[in-house]
């Protein structure tokens, strides 16, 4: 059955082919008016491209879908599905791209076709994100679609035939990890080339913890040592907070503002060796830090917990670790 369908299409293709050449040409161009194409390129049915499209044509031919791939900067191949004459004209395959069973569609390698499909575009050099057009006598390059992928944290793409990067095109995301859609589900590529994306995933947090970016926080209401601070945030289901960097720094200087609290724990120490700051969570070396003046200063050798203090103007300091204090959970 596989066989006579490919039959079938070469056939339908070859057809084709021999007959809109006219409408491929420049009209000057009685080189490419005149070309025979005796042998059309490779076509491998039932396999085609998911997430490689820079492009995706709807109700084209599969002559203007080898047309415009060629057309295409970096275009390598297209996806074509028959029944919704739909084309995608893939860039590079790497790692990012799957390839798929898919009854109904087939694929082509550009590089088995003649360039003299495209006329004058055959010798375009339009950079990555162009796409060569006829101007004149010769050509030109225009902006046709964005690169790469749209970064959306906690997202999924929901599209059934994979990403395709066209511009002013919008590419429909699902919210991942419990998290929540906040804007209209679609990452758009602008006109500009680039992706904006309409929404954020947010987390929802349970009551009594506040959310920032994709983590939940939870303030202790009582004072505790740095270890049973940490153990409070353990029984949570949670850590001592990790300080990744500026933003949540920025963030937490605030939640201490808001809500009145003037010093806590943070979840680093250097307990295990003087001077070698880690973060409990996850053992991980503190990278980002916001020390304050002459801090760190292991004060009487015996300070190996971090807090953060308003009368610091919420910089960080070590001190000795069954200080009670107040501290900050996340998870
Ligand atoms: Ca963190
Ligand atoms: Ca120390
Ligand atoms: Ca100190």
């Amino acid at each position: 059955m596989k066989g006579v369908t490919s039959f079938l299409l070469l056939q339908n293709l070859m057809s084709i082919c021999s007959l809109s050449l006219n409408d491929v040409c420049d009209a000057d161009n009685s080189k490419c008016q005149n070309l025979l194409i005796s042998t059309p390129g490779e076509i491998t049915y039932g396999k085609c491209y998911r997430h490689a499209a820079l492009r995706r044509l709807l109700k084209v031919s599969f002559l203007t879908c080898l047309k415009e791939c060629m057309k295409t900067s970096t275009c390598s191949n297209v996806s074509y599905r028959r029944d919704w004459k739909m084309c995608d004209i893939n860039g590079n395959i790497n790692s990012e791209v799957e390839i798929v069973q898919e009854f109904g569609c087939f694929s082509s390698n550009i590089s088995s076709w003649s360039k003299a499909l495209v006329g004058k575009c055959a010798r375009h050099n339009c950079r990555e994100g162009y796409k060569c057009a006829f101007k004149g006598d010769g050509f030109t390059c225009e902006i046709a679609y964005c690169t790469g992928r749209p970064t959306v944290a906690n997202a999924e793409l929901n599209e059934p035939f994979g990403l395709s990067r066209d511009l002013g095109h919008g590419m429909k995301y699902k919210c991942t990890n419990r998290t929540q859609m906040i804007g209209t589900p679609f990452a758009v590529c602008r006109q500009t080339g680039e992706w904006k994306s309409m929404f954020v995933c947010e987390m929802s947090c349970e009551k009594g913890w506040i959310n920032f970016f994709s983590h939940c926080y939870y303030i202790g209401p009582d004072k505790k040592t740095w270890d049973d601070s940490n153990a409070d945030c353990k029984r949570r289901g949670s850590f001592l907070v990790k300080i990744d960097d500026e933003s949540e720094n920025q963030w937490l200087q605030s939640v201490m503002h808001d809500n009145n609290i003037n010093i806590t724990w943070i979840g680093a120490n250097d307990i295990d060796q003087e001077g070698t700051w880690r973060w409990i969570y996850d053992k991980t070396a503190v990278e980002f830090t916001n020390w304050s003046k002459e801090e760190p200063n292991n004060y009487n050798g015996n300070e190996n917990c971090a807090d953060m203090a308003k009368r610091r103007s919420y910089k960080w300091n070590d001190r000795i670790c069954t200080s009670l204090l107040r501290y900050i959970c996340e998870r």
